[in-house]
């Protein structure tokens, strides 16, 4: 199967963003034809300082490659390095209906909160379908907020497919259903914009405080907590914790009799242990940039190759070529 994904490199990489979908990356990269990039072109609609935009994605392919992220094994990229996906965005929007964007939630929250958007967040949708038909994706691993995106990368490859003939691969969502929207420390979707992250790579000082800080409710603890499923930090903990664990702290909650600050500590070790080696990983090629961005400059290489046969078929398709 094919498989591509794509991250932005807005700010360093949180829990969400790992269990949603960077697991994702690492488990399809085994026996796929698999293509993770970093979306740098879709962070500038947010990041607008060039120094911490190319800070960000350097960050990114080293986090990702310390996750688990094998460049022998899958094509890391940086978005800008394939100038064909711009063109090939061009050739998806001239047959994009306005309306349709205008319904996309990222678009539309901003939008319903009086903020200004810019062309850039509202044509968004139709650079992402782009990303995803370069490389003929049959499979884009994702967390929920995503599926809309996919949804109408699959309408504008239909409707260019049905002009011109059959040019696209129509890609389908892949979302765990137990990661698919990880809660922040506020019981919201975790996400930078609600500021209620923890990093991946947060030094653990400053991890242990914030989840210490996790707002609770103030039922007694003597009292059992039969809905601990529903629980913020139950659902934070099982992220790390294996079934055993899982069922150990459930038999808890059930029981009461405990304070949230033996669940928040339990939280605070085992995010500790689950990254302890990826920490060490990040250390050593964070010493070493030149390599990194070789791997980055192999990935584009490889991914260009891709993107140039879909463009050009494209292209021809519909008369520009
Ligand atoms: N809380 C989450 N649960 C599950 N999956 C998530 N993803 C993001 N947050 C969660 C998934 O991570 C991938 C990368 O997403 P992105 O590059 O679009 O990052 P993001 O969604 O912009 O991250 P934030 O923190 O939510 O940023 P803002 O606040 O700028 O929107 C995607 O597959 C996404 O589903």
């Amino acid at each position: 199967m094919k498989v591509l994904s794509g991250i932005q490199p807005t700010g360093r990489f949180h829990w969400g963003n790992y269990f949603g979908a960077i697991q994702q990356y690492i488990d399809l990269q085994h026996g796929n034809e698999a293509y993770y990039f970093i979306a740098n072109l879709h962070a500038l609609n947010t990041v607008r300082d060039p120094k911490a935009l190319s800070g960000y994605t350097l960050d990114a392919a080293l986090d990702l490659l310390a996750l688990g992220l094998d460049p022998s094994k899958a094509i890391l990229f940086v978005q800008s390095d394939v100038p064909e996906v711009s063109e090939l965005c061009w050739l998806l929007m001239t047959g994009t209906p306005m309306s349709m964007l205008a319904n996309c939630h990222a678009y539309k929250a901003k939008k319903e909160k009086g903020l200004p958007a810019d062309v850039g967040l509202f044509t968004y949708p139709v650079l992402m379908a782009a990303d995803i038909l370069a490389y003929d994706a049959e499979i884009v691993p994702v967390g929920e907020d995503q599926i809309q995106h996919i949804e109408v990368c699959r309408d504008l490859a239909g409707s260019f497919n049905h002009h011109f003939g059959e040019v696209f691969v129509l890609p389908k969502a892949r979302v765990l259903q137990a990661t698919a929207k990880v809660p922040g420390l506020d019981g919201e979707k975790m996400s930078k914009s609600y500021n209620n992250t923890i990093e991946v790579f947060e030094p653990i000082g400053p991890a242990r405080k914030k989840i210490m800080r996790i707002p609770t409710d103030s039922r007694p603890m003597e009292e059992p907590k039969p809905d601990y499923e529903g629980d913020n930090l139950y659902q934070l903990f099982s992220l790390f914790a294996t079934e055993a664990q899982k069922a150990e702290m459930a038999a808890m909650y059930q029981k009461g009799g405990f304070g949230y600050g033996t669940v928040k500590k339990a939280l605070a070790d085992a995010a500790e242990t689950y990254f302890a080696a990826a920490r060490e990983r990040r250390e050593k090629l964070a010493a070493d940039p030149a390599g990194v961005k070789e791997i980055l400059r192999d990935g584009a290489a490889r991914a260009r190759k891709k993107a140039g046969e879909v463009l050009s078929r494209a292209k021809k398709a519909c008369g520009v070529a």
